[in-house]
């Protein structure tokens, strides 16, 4: 599985190495779609978020029946805030603020229930979890550690939200040089035209921060690595 394989994407076909692609799955945690977390705290409705769920555990599937490596990530805070920006802290309702008890736990607090990843798109044993304080998922982690290590250099993007972190962290992966394709139906946003802009932007320009598709053409793709028709 070393062949250069392409997946048909805008703003024009995505070629990627299987032995150096890895699936990254971002901040696909309770408290972002579960009512009750940091999400709704910041006044979001959570329902949009949830249609990314089905997707992406379709595409995790494939990626793992391919020997793709996911990545997971956590947006949140150790126990005492002392990661969290002042800033941040004072966002949204004052009576829901990061580390203030939600339905699921302290929210956005790790080691909470609210803080982990939903049931259905759960970790194996294994699956590298990065946790993160901020939106992108390099800042302050051991992600460029573990992508070098690997020898990854191309990034297959999902998870929530779209204009938040999913941007953030194809942004900061664009200028570290690894190839980003955002699986346009394994993003969400709590905004229906943050969304379709922010998918637009990505491809946008020749493809300024990377290519975009949706799973169905991921998951072809994948499939065809791992079992080349006879012809090729
Ligand atoms: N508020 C929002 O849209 N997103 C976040 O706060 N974090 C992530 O996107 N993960």
């Amino acid at each position: 599985m070393t062949a250069v394989h392409h997946i048909p994407a805008l703003p024009g076909d995505f070629s990627f190495d299987p032995s150096t692609l890895a699936l990254l799955v971002i901040d696909m945690q309770r408290d972002f779609l579960l009512p009750g977390g940091f999400g709704e705290s910041l006044g979001n409705d959570v329902a949009l978020l949830r249609t990314v769920i089905e997707p992406l555990a379709g595409l995790l599937a494939t990626a793992r029946a391919a020997g793709i490596p996911v990545i997971h990530t956590r947006e949140g805070h150790l126990p005492d805030l002392s990661d969290c920006p002042p800033a941040k802290l004072l966002r949204g309702n004052p009576s829901q603020r990061i580390g203030d008890p939600g339905r699921f736990g302290r929210i956005l607090v790790r080691g909470e229930y609210g803080h982990d990843i939903v049931d259905e798109l759960a970790p194996l044993d294994g699956e590298v979890v990065i946790d993160k304080p901020g939106k992108g998922a390099f800042y302050a982690t051991e992600l460029s550690d573990v992508l070098t290590h690997r020898g990854i250099r191309s990034l297959l993007v999902t998870g929530v939200t779209t204009e938040v972190c999913v941007h953030t962290t194809v942004r900061e992966a664009n200028d570290r040089g690894y190839e980003c394709l955002v699986v346009s139906d394994c993003v969400g946003s709590y905004f229906p035209e943050f969304q379709r802009v922010g998918l637009a932007m990505i491809a946008a320009q020749g493809g300024i921060f990377g290519w975009v598709a949706d799973s169905a053409a991921v998951r072809a793709a994948l499939d065809s690595a791992v079992s080349p028709s006879p012809a090729q």
